[in-house]
């Protein structure tokens, strides 16, 4: 995708789904993301912790085939070496890993995008070389087990202080997604709720119906 049409995306995006392969078996992950796609996920990323690169390369590959068709911005996380050979639209990098700069050296003027865990790191992130960050985990969730949740009352504080488009990501669900949004969310990132729902594009769908009633500014 073209990156003033990719950066048009983001801003107008308001669900980002995560196709991780912890939940998802890489076989029926182009599937998966078909019916992500279907019911109106607006960006997707690939997350493949300790998979084989081949296999993450090759997915990737996949996965961008069906997101490019669909207007949809593709991003893979934890590998921006593969932003290029892929053809996905950009990478995102957590706290850990390769600091903005030198990801911006590997894959370009592409999209990018960086995990926060607080609002200092997301103050942080707001000045930097970025298309969006991330601003979680909200709540405890067995997606990233290892970290502290933020709640929600700091959402709008976030919110005045960076310019970036914000998703709010972790333990954010169908049935949590109008308080998520009442305490001043505009953006979503929804991998377990998706990916474990008994009909993903119409789960998708209900979140866009919920997430699209709220204007974004
Ligand atoms: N970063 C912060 S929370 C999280 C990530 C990748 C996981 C969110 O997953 P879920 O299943 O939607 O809680
Ligand atoms: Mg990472």
């Amino acid at each position: 995708m073209e990156i003033t049409a990719a950066r048009r995306a983001v801003s107008e995006a308001r669900l980002y789904g995560i196709l991780d392969l912890s939940y998802v078996a890489a076989e029926v992950a182009p599937d998966m993301a078909r019916r992500m796609i279907d019911g109106g996920v607006q960006i997707l990323q690939l997350r493949a912790k300790n998979q084989p690169l081949e296999l993450i390369e090759r997915l990737a590959k996949e996965v961008a085939a069906l997101t490019s068709s669909a207007g949809v911005p593709f991003i893979i996380n934890d590998h921006p070496n593969l932003v290029q050979s892929t053809g996905a639209d950009g990478a995102h990098v957590g706290q850990d890993d390769l600091a903005v700069e030198a990801t911006r050296g590997i894959i370009g003027n592409v999209l990018l995008g960086k995990s926060t865990h607080s609002v200092a790191q997301a103050t942080a992130a707001g000045v930097q070389d970025l298309d969006y960050i991330g601003f979680g985990p909200l709540f405890a969730t067995p997606t990233k087990p290892d970290y502290t949740p933020i709640g929600t009352a700091e959402i709008t504080e976030v919110h005045r202080l960076v310019r970036h488009p914000i998703f709010c990501i972790g333990g954010v669900k169908l049935e949590n997604l109008e308080t998520v949004l009442a305490a001043g969310a505009k953006r979503v990132v929804i991998v377990s709720g998706i990916l474990l729902a008994d009909d993903v594009a119409a789960y998708c769908r209900r979140c866009r119906a919920l997430l699209d009633a709220v204007p974004l500014v």
